[in-house]
């Protein structure tokens, strides 16, 4: 292989970022489920719908996904997961190790990026750097989210969203629910009540979540736990069996309503 790198101009490099950034931009205008937030339920929700065909992204308002992942417990980068949850890591060709009573132990950073390779290589696409600050409302139906990039945001700027049309909404924020929270708080009559979530109760907590993923209101659906947050059930931890079994309840909840 030669040594030297191509000549490059700074305005093809240019070119090149506007072309391919406009072509993704124009083809995910219109989707079939858009998954708010990229933590470990968003992103295994992706993956398991990808892999079956269905158009989906993922908007993370930061600049990485993998949400409360990164840090495991307090910094000590490892979180547990109890069986059968495990077996949804190893579809992320995650490594486990057994720690008995059927609880596993993983290295949390191996897991944020194996959760976004996963879901990245089953078709799902990944876009940092955007919030979603409201949802498109018609016909007591969400049909859709509305985007802004999160450095305007942060920025307090008075700059206008954009808008992406989905056949499913994913409230996949964990303990802010903010999409079901921006729902309630902005339509009243619709009488949502979001209670927030509870103290720390593990058990209780991941219990909880299965029972709490659902389509909270036409067109929305919550998971992970934000689940939990939009029904008062109790936080858990560092324990994210029930974050990986939810994200593919919900995958499983919308592939079936598609099929209608
Ligand atoms: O919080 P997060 O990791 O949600 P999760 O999938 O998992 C929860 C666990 O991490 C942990 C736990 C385990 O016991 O309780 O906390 O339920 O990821 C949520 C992601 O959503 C992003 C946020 O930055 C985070 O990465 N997010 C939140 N609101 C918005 C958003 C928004 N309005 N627009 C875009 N992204």
């Amino acid at each position: 292989m030669e040594n030297k790198l191509k000549k490059v101009e700074e305005r093809e490099i240019t070119i090149a970022i506007l072309n391919s950034s406009f072509k993704m931009w124009m083809d995910i205008l219109d989707v079939d489920v858009v998954i708010v937030g990229g933590g470990p339920s968003g992103l295994t929700a992706s993956k398991y719908l990808a892999e079956k065909g269905v158009k989906v992204i993922v908007l993370e308002r930061h600049l990485s996904f993998g949400g409360g992942i990164w840090g495991g417990g307090m910094g000590f980068p490892y979180i547990t997961v109890q069986e059968p949850a495990h077996e949804i890591l190893k579809d992320f060709n995650v490594k486990l190790e057994n720690v008995g009573k059927g609880l596993y132990v993983a290295n949390s950073v191996e897991v944020a990026a194996k959760l976004g390779c996963g879901a990245i290589d089953a078709g799902a696409r990944i876009l940092t750097g955007i919030v979603v600050e409201d949802v498109i409302l018609k016909e007591n139906r969400v049909c859709g989210v509305v985007i802004n990039s999160y450095s305007i945001e942060k920025a307090g700027l008075h700059i206008d969203p954009l808008t992406i049309d989905a056949k499913y909404v994913v409230d996949a924020t964990g303990h802010e629910a903010s999409v079901s929270n921006i729902l309630a708080m902005k339509n009243k009559e619709l009488k949502l009540e979001i209670p927030g979530e509870r103290s720390l109760w593990a058990e209780k907590g991941e219990n909880s979540l299965l029972r709490n993923t659902r389509e909270i209101f036409p067109g929305l659906y919550v998971c992970g736990m934000a689940a939990n947050a939009t029904h008062g059930g109790y936080r858990m931890g560092a324990v994210f069996g029930g974050m990986f079994l939810s994200g593919k309840k919900v995958a499983n909840l919308i592939l079936e309503d598609l099929k209608e």
